[in-house]
């Protein structure tokens, strides 16, 4: 489908705000699928809008052919203006009015997968944030919220199962092989929950009765040969079901519950009401196909959707600049679900750690970049381009926030008094701070609320100066925090934000200090949250007989960058030694390495070693430690990446980044040697496969020492390591091994990496996630030889790549333009030249897929030369196709701004 020649998509603001003209209270569809000419006959029953004065009905539509017309059944007049269907003459006083109206589409055409379209040989949908008007004429906004009933009719033999929202009310056999199911849902819900599918699908199937004595029944339908790959899906279910009741007192309010798995998916999955829709990758795995990671994936996507089914269903969003209202509050609570099933401290501490590296990693980076915006943006021209890290991940560390300030009871009342106040409603974030500080008066939040709100408008990430002074003579210690934020695109100047400071002191035999605030008289706490809620406060401890070390943002307690004043690296190895919050001790040894890469990346000449003795000692001891677990063992040794050291700096060489990246991987293989050793031989084998914390920790850490072994190999002409990974490569059982030792042999540059991407290639032709892993794996390596950009153009012309599906184009190209900077940014421009060709190939296709991969070209401006020249001609050279659609104009003229 071709777009026009564009005029520049309007902005969108917040400020503009208005009340819908009518309220669509029932709909009726009936849809006679067919793959080229899928027919909607949709009836509403509607009515004005008291509180807004009179005007026309505008419904919006997109590649929608109308055929009919009808109010309240009669003919009547009508415009199309634009993308609107414009009804200026409805009867007066008659409310409510019957609206009929017949279109067709084409979900055969429709690449974008948004609204109606074709898979596999099925029909399924997509309508978050406004996929809707591409199946029927409506009032396509969130706050339009009505009851539905929906019949399906298509050929039996091709779309067995026919499934939209709700309940099965009757389903039976047509004339000419085609079938029909009529579907209602009880629940009024806004037009972007809704969902159809028609395909030729299968079930796993369970019934549950819930506390209450309610009977479920649980369905995840998949393709034919998937069936094996759906017991973690169900689990997973089941523990989020019971999760959601034992922790918030939410229980599942459908007789039935839907999840689907499609290969054709812009996201990870949806949260239709009772019909959730996913891409496979959050739904299928066994031991075979599945790492540990994906597994962990599986289980907070479940955890998620099936959580939306409260917040974002059952109470959803005024509008779309409220999506974090529903996002933050749904990441934070698939969070709380994945720690709270890790159980022990540590497995929750090895959680909290992954979602904090992600938050920086992406988070962190749009916030410093050209996309930059609000939890709550104030402004979009596509807002399909703000289902951001931001508004998801930034968004649940705002929601932390209050649970940190109001403590776990606190916050649970918040929630219960936030559905109390709002169930069935479209509201706002401020609605929700409000039922938060309301449901706990006496505490910070509720005495800085306003202060508290700025996190939902101010873009940007905080920097939190710390310093602590010693008197020895008073025996105290006073700690100083000072605030600033940087600029953001149409944010110049930041007010402080309320920043909840976690923190303890550790004395100098590694224990923790008792915690007296001076002039406070309750009794000495081990741990305290402190709030700084201006530029700058002072905190003084009494009682402190030594110099402490402080340990500041345990459990990373707020969303900012942290810089220590004037500490130094004695501090850093004592918090790696000793620190009782484990947070923070994997903290310390990322800022000891960050600091040491940083300055060998500025260095005029690179330095031998990149760390220094004590460093390495350091991070030998962690190894050697028998205390900590695996995981924790496997997180710590884990090296910043290229990504993260470019984010240290103000001008970026991507080129010399590479080599000291590359310099402290080597440094890192060979001078803990031996651990590598003893650790491979102590972890190896992990038994019968289980997707469990402690086993996975093994499995990780194995696989860090395999990885580690075969770099040294690398530089000792060793063969011995090499063939042992490709061993392990052979006979695992599970793909987190077998992964394990592809990426050794890779990492190693062994001449065996070769014939195991082929083995691999062959032994797992038809399982399409594993192929994604394939292509990932061959975009993302390390590329000493400067010839992985080759090597993706020639994967592109693969039998099994398709630039139509997402999957598939997110594991080479999306992968290797976002996550190899070392092979992308090349002083030749190729790589440049490269995303700019797939942008605008993909732009015709997919235009969502093509603005996420635009955005790696956020950080252009930070290039040194002569990457950023070239880096801007190629952006440019996207800028100026005509016909460019909303999504990626919006990312490039931002980035060009
Ligand atoms: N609400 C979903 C995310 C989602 C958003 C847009 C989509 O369309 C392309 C699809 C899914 C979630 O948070 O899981
Ligand atoms: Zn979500």
């Amino acid at each position: 489908m071709f777009r026009e020649a564009t005029t520049p998509s309007p902005t969108i603001y917040r400020h503009d705000y208005q009340a819908p003209a009518f309220w669509i209270d029932t709909v009726d569809l009936t849809f006679d699928l067919d793959p080229a000419k899928t027919r909607v006959l949709n009836k509403m029953t509607l009515r004005r809008n008291p509180d807004v004065p009179a005007q026309p009905l505008r419904l919006d539509g997109e590649e929608l052919n109308l055929a009919r017309v009808l109010v309240n059944g009669q003919g009547t007049s009508f415009k199309l203006e634009g993308d609107q269907l414009v009804l200026e003459n409805l009867p007066e006083g008659a409310d409510p009015i019957a609206l009929e109206i017949f279109t067709t589409c084409n979900p055969s055409k429709n690449t974008e997968l948004m609204g109606l379209y074709t898979s596999e040989g099925g029909f399924f949908t997509q309508c978050e944030a406004q996929g809707f008007r591409r199946i029927t004429y409506f009032l396509d906004r969130p706050d339009v919220m009505a009851t539905y009933k929906v019949t399906l009719r298509a050929e039996k033999k091709a779309y067995p199962v026919l499934l939209s929202n709700g309940n099965l009310l009757e389903q039976g056999d047509l004339e000419d092989g085609r079938h029909f199911a009529v579907w209602h849902d009880p629940f009024r819900k806004p037009s972007y929950l809704f969902a159809l599918v028609a395909a030729p699908l299968v079930a796993r199937e369970q019934r549950i009765v819930s506390r209450g004595g309610k009977e479920h029944l649980l369905q995840v339908f998949v393709r034919p040969g998937d069936l094996d790959k759906t017991e973690h899906a169900m689990q997973a279910l089941l523990q989020s079901i019971a999760w959601d009741e034992a922790r918030f007192g939410l229980a599942l309010d459908l007789e039935r519950f839907m999840i689907v798995a499609t290969s054709d998916f812009n996201a990870g999955a949806m949260e239709n009401k009772g019909l959730n829709i996913f891409n496979t990758k959050y739904v299928l795995a066994k031991p075979s196909t599945a790492t540990d990671d994906d597994y962990d994936g599986i289980t907070s996507v479940i955890g998620h959707e099936y959580f939306h089914n409260w917040t974002g269903n059952r109470i959803t969003c005024r509008d779309w600049f409220q999506l974090s209202l529903k996002e933050g509050l749904t990441v934070f609570r698939d969070q709380e679900f994945s720690e709270d099933l890790a159980g022990s401290p540590s497995a929750r501490a090895v959680c909290r750690i992954g979602n904090v590296r992600g938050l920086r990693a992406v988070q962190f980076s749009e916030d410093s970049g050209p996309m930059a915006h609000p939890v709550r943006p104030d402004q979009y021209q596509e807002i399909a381009n703000f289902y951001t890290a931001t508004v998801y991940e930034k968004g649940a560390e705002v929601v932390r926030m209050y649970q940190t300030l109001v403590g776990r009871d606190g916050f649970r009342k918040g929630m219960d008094l936030y559905f109390q106040r709002h169930d069935g409603q479209a509201v706002t974030c401020d609605d929700f701070a409000q039922a938060m500080a309301d449901a706990n008066p006496d505490s910070a939040l509720a005495a800085q609320l306003e202060v508290f709100k700025r996190w939902y408008s101010q873009a940007g990430t905080p920097v939190l100066h710390a310093s602590g002074s010693y008197d020895a003579a008073a025996q105290t210690y006073t700690l100083t925090l000072r605030q600033s934020c940087p600029a953001t695109p149409g944010q110049p100047a930041k007010q402080p934000f309320l920043i909840p400071v976690r923190m303890g002191l550790i004395g100098r035999d590694g224990q923790a200090l008792p915690l007296q605030l001076q002039g406070d008289t309750g009794t000495p706490l081990l741990e305290r949250v402190l709030v700084l809620h201006d530029t700058e406060a002072s905190f003084t401890f009494a009682d402190i007989p030594e110099a402490p070390v402080p340990s500041l943002l345990r459990q990373f307690s707020a969303p900012v960058w942290l810089e220590l004043q004037g500490e130094d690296e004695a501090a850093q190895l004592h918090r790696l030694a000793h620190d009782s919050d484990a947070f923070n001790r994997w903290e310390a040894a990322q800022r000891l390495m960050m600091a040491q890469a940083v300055s060998a990346v500025q260095a005029s000449e690179m330095p031998a070693q990149v760390l220094n003795a004590s460093t390495l000692d350091a991070l030998r001891a962690v190894l050697r430690n028998p205390a900590l677990d695996a995981a924790f063992k496997q997180l710590v040794l884990t090296l910043p990446d290229e990504l993260e050291i470019a984010e240290e700096l103000d001008s970026v060489d991507p080129q010399r980044i590479k080599m000291v990246s590359e310099a402290l991987c080597q440094q890192v293989a060979h001078a803990l040697a031996e651990d590598w050793l003893s650790l491979y031989e102590a972890h190896e084998n992990t038994g019968a496969y289980v997707p469990e914390p402690v086993s996975a920790g093994r499995r990780a850490l194995a696989n860090l020492a395999l990885e580690n072994l075969c770099r040294i190999a690398r530089d000792s002409g060793d063969v011995v390591w090499p063939g042992k990974a490709y061993q392990r490569f052979k006979d695992a059982s599970n793909m987190t091994d077998r992964m394990g030792a592809l990426r050794a042999l890779l990492e190693g540059q062994s001449v065996l990496a070769q014939p195991a991407l082929e083995r691999f290639h062959a032994l797992f032709q038809d399982e399409a996630l594993v192929l994604d892993k394939w292509f990932r794996l061959q975009a993302t390596r390390n590329d000493l030889d400067g010839k992985v950009l080759g090597q993706v153009r020639a994967l592109l012309q693969h039998k099994d790549f398709h630039l139509s599906n997402p999957n598939r184009v997110r594991s080479l190209i999306t992968a290797f333009c976002h996550a190899n900077p070392g092979a992308f940014h090349r002083a030749d421009a190729a790589g440049y030249v490269f995303w700019a060709d797939q942008v605008l190939a993909l732009d015709g296709i997919n235009a969502q897929i093509a603005a996420r991969l635009a955005r790696a070209m956020d950080h252009w401006k930070r290039l040194a030369e002569p990457y950023r020249s070239a880096a801007g001609e190629a952006i440019r050279r996207v800028a100026a196709k005509p016909d460019l659609s909303a999504d990626v104009r919006e990312v490039v003229s931002r980035a060009l701004q």
